[in-house]
């Protein structure tokens, strides 16, 4: 009885998205029905940190519409994992039929996960996984295989500065990571290192987070080039920190990129940072497909069929250079 009064009232004030309000604000009683034989969906994103981002919400937006089927509760965590752990809490009480997670980071979810599973919602991760005691915490994690990524790009380069004759030098690197510990740092970092690990003359410098913004990436790189003028290569583990880099590099009257001194590799392929790879400012862009919500809608779909699902679905991806 108590639930009922409160929980309400609680949940729409909490969701932007929210299935209706009265005048007062107070949630409509007869609003359940607006989501009726629909699927409801609740989507807890990361944030709009970059343009990879921006276009992931965009799919996601536009695949779980009514027409579709669904009834999205979609909300934006602005980079806290506290916020993202409220909008699950939320999703229980909402009693959503499926939760989405695209986890920021990858430790911190038993506890949430477990009461998810507890309320028996299936829980699928988007883009980045979780590490979870018990694997049964999720369906299906549908994202990109990063430490495939990090590993093309640690090759490209290898091959590179063999096409160079440089495969002898003292190669000096350094990384603007993305955000610590989510699952698109850890495996491109991972990926990396393991090619770096087989060549005796690259030497890693240092390895500093950007979290995947251009403005945080540019202030990084600053540091960077003070520190280690003499550096060959930086690698940026998305395309914003790339423009970040970019910037810093210019306006330090360094040179950069195809024709210059400082190798850039780039991670996402987004339409702007494609532009730069044809002029030749990022060498080298190893793309990341944003457009994850027909996979989570197909994979929807066949739970809804009764079909088993493969518990992680990876996304195919190329490079450009
Ligand atoms: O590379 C970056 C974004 O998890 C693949 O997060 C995603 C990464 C992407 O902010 O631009």
């Amino acid at each position: 009885m108590k639930k009922r009064m409160v929980l309400p009232v609680c949940i729409c004030l909490l969701f932007s998205g929210c299935i209706g309000k009265r005048a007062d604000g107070l949630p409509d009683p007869d609003s359940a029905g607006d989501r009726k034989n629909l699927i409801v969906a609740g989507l807890s994103q990361v944030g709009s940190e970059s343009d990879w981002r921006l276009a992931n919400t965009r799919s996601y937006r536009e695949t779980f519409t009514e027409e579709n089927g669904y009834y999205l509760l979609f909300e934006d965590a602005q980079q806290k994992q506290e916020n993202q752990v409220k909008a699950i809490r939320n999703f229980i009480l909402e009693e959503v039929d499926y939760i989405i997670l695209d986890a920021i980071a990858e430790t911190g979810w038993d506890e949430v996960l477990a009461e998810a599973k507890e309320a028996k919602i299936p829980v699928i991760l988007s883009d980045r996984s979780v590490q979870a005691e018990d694997e049964g915490l999720y369906v299906s994690w549908i994202g990109s295989d990063f430490k495939e990524e990090g590993r093309k790009a640690g090759k490209w380069l290898a091959d590179y500065l063999k096409k160079k004759g440089r495969e002898a030098e003292q190669i000096q690197i350094v990384t603007l990571l993305g955000t610590l510990d989510s699952t698109a740092q850890l495996g491109r970092s991972e990926g990396f290192s393991e090619i770096l690990a087989q060549q005796e003359n690259w030497t890693m410098l240092e390895e500093k987070s950007g979290e995947f913004v251009q403005a945080k990436a540019k202030e990084v790189m600053e540091y960077f080039l003070e520190t280690y003028p003499d550096m060959d290569v930086v690698v940026c583990q998305n395309d914003n920190m790339a423009f970040g880099a970019i910037e810093a590099m210019k306006e330090s009257g360094r040179s950069y990129g195809k024709y210059g001194d400082i190798i850039v590799i780039s991670f996402d392929a987004t339409k702007a940072a494609l532009e730069a790879v044809k002029r030749g400012e990022i060498n080298v862009d190893f793309e990341c497909n944003p457009n994850l919500g027909p996979l989570v809608d197909e994979t929807i779909k066949r739970l809804e069929a009764g079909e088993e699902v493969e518990k992680i679905q990876y996304v195919e991806e190329t490079y450009y250079d």
